[in-house]
């Protein structure tokens, strides 16, 4: 391909994605997202364009209102006269690629709304992993000058808490009548709230698990001195949505008083440059090794006719040296 050409043709496609042009903005988060050709030269080029979004991750059980929830506080900073990006990650979804059904009817009004644009991911499994291709195209989303990123996502196993981590505030949606719900709720995800929801506060128990939230919270005092407070919400009705972007901009401006946002920022950071670095030395690893070469080495493994210790060593050795 032509470099001279294929450049412009870059830089073309984002000036039109940074005026806020839908399907450039779509389009790119496919390439991402696909790992098509010039992903990464995609990427580079839109890395400096990108740290302005307010990342908002919301997480919780499956049918907590999540959805519901996003749909209501997209609303609210619309009126605002914020621009919002929202993705739905959705590992558990048979519609690979696109919205759960529900999410989809009760989103689709906004589809009028340019200031609203909306992305489900269903990717488990694909290239990068779910993680790492969710903060791709957060970056797409953020450079592309959207000012609110909504980041949809259930709250079960690590991938979910990678997600979250990549998010400047952390919303974790709880709801009342789930018997020891606080308490099965991963150590992980209790850690990285940093606002609390009790959504369906219409239903009995709501102050059962605020009193268990307090009860876990006296506990341990976080090493940034904020402590998460606790909103309730019934999302159906939209009650509650006003406090809970309160909330938002509350531990937004202490982040900005305590001088955290960098700092934060930098744990993110540390955590996803070594993920991205383990991603680039595997691939190395791997495009060393045909698939044959692989079989037949577990072959003599197996047969111990070789330590896996040393050939481990030896191929990392050499790895990315030719
Ligand atoms: N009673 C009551 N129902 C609610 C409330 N919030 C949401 N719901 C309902 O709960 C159901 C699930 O809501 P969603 O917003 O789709 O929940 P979700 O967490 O996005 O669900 P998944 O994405 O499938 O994990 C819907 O039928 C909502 O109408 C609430 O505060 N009270
Ligand atoms: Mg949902």
């Amino acid at each position: 391909m032509n470099t001279a050409a294929s450049n412009h043709d870059l830089q073309s496609s984002i000036a039109s994605l940074r005026s806020g042009d839908v399907r450039s903005l779509a389009r790119a988060i496919s390439a991402v997202e696909n790992r098509s050709p010039g992903w990464s030269n995609l990427l580079k080029a839109l890395f400096p364009h990108s740290g302005r979004a307010r990342v908002i991750g919301l997480t919780g059980s499956p049918g907590a209102g999540k959805s519901t929830l996003v749909d209501h506080l997209a609303r609210f900073y619309r009126k605002e006269k914020r621009t919002v990006g929202i993705i739905a990650v959705d590992p558990t979804s048979p519609y690979t690629g696109g919205a759960i059904l529900g999410d989809r009817i009760r989103m689709q009004e906004h589809f009028s709304d340019p200031g609203i644009y909306i992305r489900s991911m269903a990717t488990r499994g694909s290239l990068g992993g779910l993680a790492r291709t969710t903060a791709d195209v957060t970056t797409v989303l953020d450079a592309s000058g959207r000012d609110v990123i909504l980041i949809e996502t259930v709250g079960v196993g690590q991938d979910e808490v990678d997600i979250v981590r990549l998010a400047d505030i952390t919303v974790v949606i709880l709801v009342p009548g789930m018997g020891d719900d606080v308490q099965t709720i991963k150590a992980g995800i209790m850690e990285i709230a940093d606002i609390f929801v009790i959504n369906k506060s219409d239903h009995d128990g709501a102050e059962r698990v605020e009193r268990e939230i307090r009860g876990l919270q006296s506990l341990a005092v976080r090493h940034d001195g904020w402590t998460p407070p606790i909103v309730n919400t019934v999302a159906s009705q939209g009650t509650g949505v006003e406090d809970l972007a309160a909330a938002i901009a509350g531990y937004e401006a202490y982040l900005q008083k305590e001088n955290l946002a960098l700092k934060k920022s930098v744990e993110n950071w540390r955590e996803r440059l070594v993920e991205m670095l383990r991603d680039v030395m595997l691939e190395k690893v791997r495009a060393q090794i045909s698939d044959e070469r692989l079989e037949q080495l577990a072959g003599e493994v197996a047969g111990h006719k070789r330590d896996p210790y040393t050939l481990v060593e030896e191929i990392a050795a050499t790895a990315g040296s030719t």
